[in-house]
């Protein structure tokens, strides 16, 4: 038989066969996406999860979805049991920066694509992902850092400053002290008196603000700066009971920019947020059909935000989505 005879009965064929399969077990097929989340820990963290949540469901896309509970060890065997079961992509969002490459390593010899969501990893290796978007917490601790400057301008004496910190080793605590310490130490007059963590935990948060007023005293501290609202919130019950006035006598800034600062703010016990926000989940989405399909995204995808002095709150307020 010649040969291009040959094929034709081989294609027809094929043809049948194929015919045979319904279409729509091809269109029905699901992408699956393994997603590790930090943990509950804060209100930004709940707003983050429900947005993954419901983008996932929009966009028709499987959603395996795994807590943390703030462990860097969960987030490395959910990891694993996702390339154990062949998902199409894994997002997560890394509790701390460093001791990734392992698992990371995995993923990539499995052939499935990582995209790391809201935080960073510190990997030499930036092959072991494709893309991380989130938001530049450094700029982030700028934006409090020159808010500060601006309202004490003027002002002669020490500013004493305590800082809660959020989580040891985190991408968002690291960056957040970078960005602040590097616009205030402009001038001497500001003074970090104290810095220890709050893990990003409202409970935190108000224990250690108590441990701070015990050890600087009533009239010690001047400013505290939060890295994240929920300790604010925890530090603003400390500062009360404390008989303090929270945003008169102690001046509070924090960052994310949640319901729960706004209404903080509207009533006049936080000074200003910077926003950070947690509503990831659409691009997430974008990002992972985009990668299914071959097509390039961007190595850094930034989002982009604001800062809210208690001045806006009201006006804000109804506008937030988180
Ligand atoms: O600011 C904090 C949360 O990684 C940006 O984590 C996030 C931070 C957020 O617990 O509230």
């Amino acid at each position: 038989m010649p040969t291009n005879r040959r094929h034709v009965i081989a294609t027809a064929v094929a043809l049948s066969a194929s015919t045979l399969v319904p279409l729509s077990a091809f269109a029905q097929k699901k992408i699956v996406l393994g997603f590790s989340q930090v943990g509950a820990e804060s209100e930004w963290r709940t707003a983050n999860t429900e947005s993954i949540k419901s983008a996932a469901k929009d966009a028709g896309i499987e959603l395996k979805f795994s807590d943390a509970q703030q462990k860097q060890e969960n987030q490395i065997k959910a990891i694993r049991a996702f390339i154990a079961q062949k998902v199409d992509v894994i997002a997560f969002s890394p509790v701390v920066e460093s001791g990734w490459d392992n698992v990371l390593k995995e993923a990539k010899a499995a052939k499935i694509p990582v995209v790391l969501t809201d935080r960073s990893v510190n990997s030499k290796d930036s092959s072991l992902y494709v893309t991380f978007m989130g938001s530049d917490f450094v700029e982030e601790g700028r934006k409090a850092g020159r808010w500060l400057v601006e309202k004490t301008k003027g002002q002669k004496g020490d500013v004493r400053i305590v800082e809660l910190q959020g989580t040891v080793g985190s991408a968002p605590a690291i960056d957040r002290k970078k960005g602040f310490e590097e616009i205030i130490k402009a001038d001497p007059k500001f003074k970090i008196v104290r810095s220890q963590t709050g893990d990003f935990t409202r409970a935190k948060g108000k224990e250690v603000m108590e441990a701070f007023l015990k050890a600087e005293g009533k009239n010690g501290i001047n400013v505290l700066y939060a890295h994240n609202d929920d300790m604010a919130i925890g530090a603003i019950q400390a500062i009360e009971e404390a008989g303090l006035k929270p945003a008169k006598d102690i001046t509070i800034i924090s960052i994310d920019g949640v319901k729960g600062a706004f209404e903080a703010m509207m009533a006049g016990k936080l000074n200003v947020s910077v926003e950070c926000s947690p509503l990831l989940g659409p691009q997430l989405m974008t990002a992972v059909k985009d990668i299914l399909a071959g097509k390039q995204v961007p190595k850094r995808i930034v989002t982009e935000e604001s800062i809210f002095p208690m001045e806006t709150a009201a006006a804000e307020f109804p506008k937030r989505k988180y």
